[in-house]
């Protein structure tokens, strides 16, 4: 792989990787722990820092959610003991007994919600933890019916009601991204698509939400993923980015037509899911720009760049 070019192939770009990625891999974790992946992790700023939940793999390949601090939203610390997590509960115990996975963390009315995904003999479903100090979790319960990833809470509310995307897997269908509304963050409804794959070209196998959305004053932006099927089971996942209004955000104002971010580089290419790029959690900066925190190949975290202009002008340009 070393002689592979230096990505990106293409001349055109809509996000700057960051030159020193990976930036976390098993390597930074303590040894006796046994981790062997870090991706698909997610993010949010806390007591003026960077907080990370990392969704991790032993060498068991067994789920390991762990909290790791930034000052600088590049260098990582892991915390000395993983997240303690629910298991205890039969209830949860049940529905995840293959695994859990990608964190995804909304700051919303002093909480924080975090959203990951349950799997079991009963197929994904959607759970949700609460915290205030990411020190101790209330677990609130499963918020789906099974087939349901990748929930993603709005950090913000709609006439009173908490929204969030989500992708239920619907076989052979039309895969989309979905919107629902709740009053309490357990009962959901009024369900509705927002954006199908059959409307972006390079999206023919599965769309869902990705990064927890990021509030601008053109709209939500929303950093996704979509998946294609390159040849027989050779999947290709890379990220896009559609715009929603800001105070009805089952609204699609406009997405990009081509993919932000598509797997290129050996980090993203190499690992126990080849050619995959799957984001948690992006973050808006005070002078624009957007930091992607994104998974790379199974396998490690990166990061990359980009500013809400950019993304908001792809979204809008062929509205
Ligand atoms: C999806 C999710 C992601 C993962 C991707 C590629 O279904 O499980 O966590 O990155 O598959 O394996």
């Amino acid at each position: 792989m070393s002689n592979l070019p230096s990505a990106p192939y293409t001349s055109f770009s809509h996000v700057d990787r960051y030159p020193g990625n990976p930036i976390l891999t098993a390597a930074d974790f303590p040894a006796d722990h046994r981790i062997q992946h870090v991706f698909n992790s997610g993010i949010v700023r806390f007591n003026g820092c960077y907080l990370m939940i990392c969704r991790c793999e032993n060498s068991m390949l067994k789920p390991v959610f762990w909290i790791a601090d930034s000052e600088d939203g590049i260098r990582f610390t892991p915390r000395p003991e993983p997240m303690v997590m629910p298991t205890d509960d039969p209830e949860f115990a049940r529905y995840t007994s293959a695994t859990f996975y990608d964190p995804r963390i909304t700051p919303l009315d002093g909480k924080y919600y975090i959203t990951h995904a349950a799997h079991s003999e009963h197929e994904c479903r959607l759970s949700l933890l609460e915290t205030e100090d990411f020190e101790s979790f209330t677990w609130r319960g499963f918020i789906s019916e099974p087939d349901n990833r990748n929930g993603v809470i709005f950090p913000g509310k709609f006439n009173g009601l908490y929204a969030r995307l989500d992708r239920p897997n619907v076989g052979n269908g039309n895969s989309a991204i979905w919107i629902s509304y709740s009053p309490d963050l357990i009962h959901w409804g009024q369900s509705k698509v927002v954006l199908e794959k059959s409307q972006i070209h390079w999206c023919y196998g599965k769309i869902g939400p990705g990064a927890v959305p990021i509030r601008t004053e053109h709209g939500w932006l929303n950093i996704f993923h979509g998946v294609r099927t390159q040849c027989a089971q050779h999947y290709v996942y890379q990220l896009g980015v559609c715009l929603h209004d800001l105070d009805n955000p089952g609204r699609l104002i406009g997405y990009s037509r081509e993919a932000i971010l598509a797997p290129e580089e050996p980090y993203e290419i190499l690992g126990q899911a080849p050619t995959v790029v799957f984001t948690c959690g992006a973050l808006l900066e005070d002078d624009g720009s957007i930091k992607i925190y994104y998974g790379g190949a199974d396998r490690v975290m990166c990061l990359a760049t980009t500013s809400a202009d950019r993304l908001v002008a792809l979204c809008t340009a062929g509205a």
